[in-house]
């Protein structure tokens, strides 16, 4: 519908077929396919001014030519002329005749109940609910639930298109939520393994996150800029937020995270520096004894879900929290360095020595030598660096075989397992000791296809790796002899994702 007006109107202003078409053809033979027909986003975001402001002169053409790091975004410049990337780079820029509006009304009109479902009394599998994996494949866009004892799949269901980020459990490890790039959120109950219902509730969305009580789920949008909270019970909208910085200037989110102990969502935002803290309970912890609150008057008393905006030297779009969540540890996909916030006091307590654009998001904490250290990947550099999280200094440096995406580990392994994502060497996992912090063994289990993601059964005496490739697997090994024990085949399993450990917030694993 708006690719039409756009056609119409480039073709009455310029008057002629093959000119006016031409960004037209480009975007729709080379763009299109990931990032929507319409421009609104698919696969990939949205590509329209209001997301591309960070992209400045001509920063865009860059990306067109040489691609994006540590995302789907490939290298145009051997197919595209200079001149074509900067007709494309131009189209671009130029803003849609109408964006689509996205409210709660809007949210509300596209909840598609399933119909055969019907609420089960128990569950209806013999498995440990609470020992499942959630396996996302997004080869073929399904999940598979799969039983993390007998380690056979139990059922396989469909999702929307292009699920990204971790699926969010229910405390009960009942029902699980994923969402895709495109803004649908699925409910799923996995007492009788069954859709619930989905739910559109964003235009191109990043992540979601579940609130501590488990009634609400917080889903971050880039387009609109908006956070959407829907009622875990029937996927009802709660609340839409619009994302507005304290200079005025509308942000998208990069990623929502939930923060129990502290009872609120914590947002990345894109386009401004700031942390905004949104909370859902019934007395907001910490209101009141902190600045920004003071400073900017009482912000959100009357709102079901008040805010506290921490004003932060630079955009930092990628968090990695303490156990306990006070505090933050922030890094930019576009900076170097990282800082970390104390979130009571809601203030920068420390500079993070990252270089390498560090991916925060996927690091895990565990003891050693009397402290807590985290590590995190590096999505440029072939390191993983390890942090003491008392003094924020970095204890050492894993040289790895090129730069990795995903790290895990469990209470009960005294191995962490790293992937190395990027580069010549993406069929490699290392396996690292958590004390002496030395590669035990780098396992390459299908030469020349990308090895990824792992995640430990709730006992910590399996390891689950992604074959990544559609013609994938999920492989599954002895995480104390490190002896590879069963194949399972998926398409392109992305993530995997243990009921329990989810839960319980292992410290191994992702929140
Ligand atoms: Fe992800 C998690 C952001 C690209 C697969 N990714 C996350 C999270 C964030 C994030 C904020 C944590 C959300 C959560 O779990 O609630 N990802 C980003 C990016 O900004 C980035 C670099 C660029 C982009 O395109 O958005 C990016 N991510 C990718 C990919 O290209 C991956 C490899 C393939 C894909 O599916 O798009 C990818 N991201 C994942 C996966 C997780 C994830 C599998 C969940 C990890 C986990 O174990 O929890």
């Amino acid at each position: 519908m708006i690719r039409s007006i756009v056609f119409t109107s480039v073709f009455s202003a310029l008057g002629s077929v093959v000119a006016a078409a031409e960004p037209e053809v480009l975007f729709a033979t080379h763009c299109a396919v990931c990032h929507g027909d319409d421009r609104l986003g698919g696969l990939g975001p949205a590509l329209i001014p209001e997301s591309l402001r960070r992209l400045k002169g001509d920063k865009l053409e860059a990306v067109i030519t040489h691609g994006r790091d540590a995302t789907q975004m490939p290298a145009f410049g051997d197919q595209l002329s200079t001149k074509d990337i900067a007709t494309l780079a131009a189209f671009l820029h130029e803003p849609l005749p109408e964006i689509p509006v996205w409210d709660a009304a809007k949210i509300e009109s596209t909840l598609v109940q399933n119909e055969d479902y019907i609420a089960p009394a128990g569950p209806e599998h013999k498995a440990d609910p609470l020992n499942l994996f959630v396996v996302v494949e997004t080869g073929d866009h399904h999940i598979s639930v799969l039983d993390g004892d007998t380690l056979e799949v139990l059922n396989r269901l469909p999702t929307p298109l292009a699920v990204h980020g971790g699926p969010k459990f229910s405390p009960d490890g009942r029902y699980v939520f994923v969402m895709s790039r495109d803004g649908w959120v699925q409910k799923v109950d996995l007492w009788n393994m069954s859709e619930v219902a989905r739910v559109r509730a964003g235009v191109n969305s990043r992540n979601i996150a579940m609130s501590g009580d488990g009634k609400w789920l917080a889903v971050a949008n880039y387009l609109p800029m908006t956070l959407t909270i829907l009622s875990t019970e029937d996927l009802s909208v709660a609340e839409v937020k619009d994302i507005v910085g304290k200079n005025g200037e509308a942000s998208r989110v990069s990623a929502v995270y939930q923060a129990p102990p502290r009872e609120s969502f914590v947002l990345a935002l894109k386009d401004v520096p700031e942390i905004w803290e949104v909370f859902y309970g019934e007395d907001p912890p910490f209101y009141g004894f902190v600045h920004d609150f003071r400073d900017e008057g009482p912000l959100g008393y009357d709102e079901s879900f008040p805010v506290r905006q921490i004003t932060l030297p630079d955009v930092l779009d990628d968090f990695f929290f303490s156990q306990d969540y006070e505090y933050v540890m922030g890094a930019s996909r576009d900076g170097q360095g990282g800082q970390v916030v104390d979130l009571v006091i809601g203030h920068k307590i420390a500079d993070l020595d990252l270089p390498g654009m560090p991916h925060l998001g996927s690091g895990i904490t565990w003891e050693r030598d009397g402290t807590t250290v985290m590590a995190t990947p590096h999505l440029r550099d072939g390191v993983l660096s390890v942090i003491d999280m008392e003094t924020w200094e970095t204890v050492d440096q894993i040289t790895t075989e090129g730069p990795g995406f995903f790290l895990r580990s469990h209470v009960n392994s005294n191995y962490l397992w790293a992937d190395v994502f990027f580069g010549p060497n993406r069929d490699v996992m290392h396996v690292i000791d958590k004390q002496s912090l030395e590669i035990v063994k780098t396992l390459r289990p299908a030469p020349g296809k990308t090895a990824a993601h792992v995640e430990f059964d709730r006992y910590g005496k399996y390891v689950l790796v992604s074959l990544w490739d559609e013609d994938g697997a999920v492989i599954v090994y002895d995480a104390a002899t490190l002896e590879e024990i069963k194949r399972l085949p998926m398409v392109k399993p992305s993530g995997k994702y243990n009921v329990f450990n989810k839960i319980t917030f292992s410290a191994g694993t992702s929140h």
